[in-house]
């Protein structure tokens, strides 16, 4: 926190001075401050980092059952040990980020109970089946990629908890998306049939990838306030076409292609040109249409109820330790 005035620290004995601080807090934003725990925000920010937050935490430990369905499946022990290495990291980044927005007065318990009741969503990605092992490249690529596309500007995120945390999951995330490359480059030369897996996976994994962008722009309700809070630095058109000018290269170098008989390159625009994208599949998906969204809640509550003598150890072995603690100082 810079200026003394931008950060005032919030306190009940405040209310009614909203407009003092609001002011400041619009400073701080516009100065690209960060924005820290005790800072006084609007509600309505805290209640937009918090849905953000979550919903990105949520992704992270759904998004970890796909790719373990393969992990007993691995074709080596090297493979085996670099996909059981990047479901921990997921786990990782769920928990970077649960704290995170424990710092804006939600608890892990509240976020993963509106999960788990369906009030909280995650990214529509994970709603997809993981058919064969060139899955496990495909999302490495394609989904980590996008991943990257959109949360390396959010390093830039003016909440300070939520920017930090986004530099060592993007830094992780940099090392899943090269695996996945690496996976299908191995499949992509290998035999026919190798080839032919890798293909199909990237003509299923494509589409649903851009989706994770979210609505295009004119449909987006959150972009236009997030944008100007500095919580999102671009739109979710923009970060889109970004992640197609990616792809397209790197998939020729991989010797795939791009399911999308519209992709070409626009001289005048700078950018390729891709088809449409079919927001009905997008929107059922959201409504929980998807073709794993009843297993993944399913197995995600199962694993919970499945882990709570895990929490009660834990919790027992803490206050044991805090009691023990406690009789030494006195
Ligand atoms: N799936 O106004 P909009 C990962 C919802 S990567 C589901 O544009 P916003 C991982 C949106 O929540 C994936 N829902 O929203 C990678 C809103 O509904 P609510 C996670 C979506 O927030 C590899 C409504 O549609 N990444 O974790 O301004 C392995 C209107 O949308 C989706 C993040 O979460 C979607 N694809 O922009 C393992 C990144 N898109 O909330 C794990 C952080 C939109 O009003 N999040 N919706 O009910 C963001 O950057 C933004 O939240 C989004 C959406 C760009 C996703």
């Amino acid at each position: 926190m810079a200026t003394a005035a931008a950060h005032q620290t919030y306190g009940a004995e405040e209310a009614g001075a909203d407009t003092t601080y609001e002011r400041a807090f619009d400073a701080a934003v516009a100065a690209d401050e960060r924005i820290e725990p005790r800072d006084w925000m609007p509600d309505a920010y805290r209640a937009t980092l918090v849905r953000q937050m979550a919903q990105h935490a949520h992704s992270e430990i759904i998004g970890m059952q796909p790719e373990a369905n393969w992990i007993t499946r691995a074709p080596s022990l090297r493979r085996k040990a670099i996909l059981m290495a990047k479901v921990q990291d997921e786990a990782g980044h769920g928990l970077y980020l649960y704290s995170a927005a424990e710092t804006l007065g939600t608890s892990r318990e509240e976020l993963l109970d509106k999960l788990h009741a369906g009030r909280q969503k995650y990214s529509s990605i994970f709603n997809y089946p993981t058919l064969t092992w060139a899955d496990v490249g495909a999302i490495g690529w394609l989904v980590d990629g996008a991943a990257i596309t959109n949360q390396v500007p959010l390093c830039r995120c003016s909440y300070g908890p939520y920017a930090r945390a986004m530099v060592r999951i993007c830094k992780e995330e940099s090392f899943h998306q090269r695996q996945g490359y690496e996976l299908l480059l191995a499949l992509s030369r290998g035999t026919p049939e190798q080839h032919a897996m890798a293909q199909d996976a990237v003509d299923r994994w494509w589409w649903p990838s851009l989706m994770m962008f979210g609505p295009p722009d004119d449909e987006s309700a959150h972009s236009a306030q997030s944008m100007t809070w500095k919580i999102k630095r671009h739109s979710n058109d923009e970060l889109r076409q970004r992640f197609v000018d990616i792809c397209v290269p790197q998939a020729e170098s991989l010797g795939l292609t791009l399911p999308d008989p519209d992709l070409k390159w626009n001289e005048e625009r700078q950018h390729y040109d891709f088809g449409p994208i079919d927001w009905t599949e997008f929107k059922e998906v959201l409504k929980g249409n998807g073709p794993c969204n009843e297993q993944r809640l399913t197995q995600r509550r199962r694993a919970h109820e499945e882990g709570a003598w895990v929490r009660e150890a834990a919790a027992a072995y803490a206050a044991k330790h805090n009691d023990t603690t406690g009789a030494m100082q006195a």
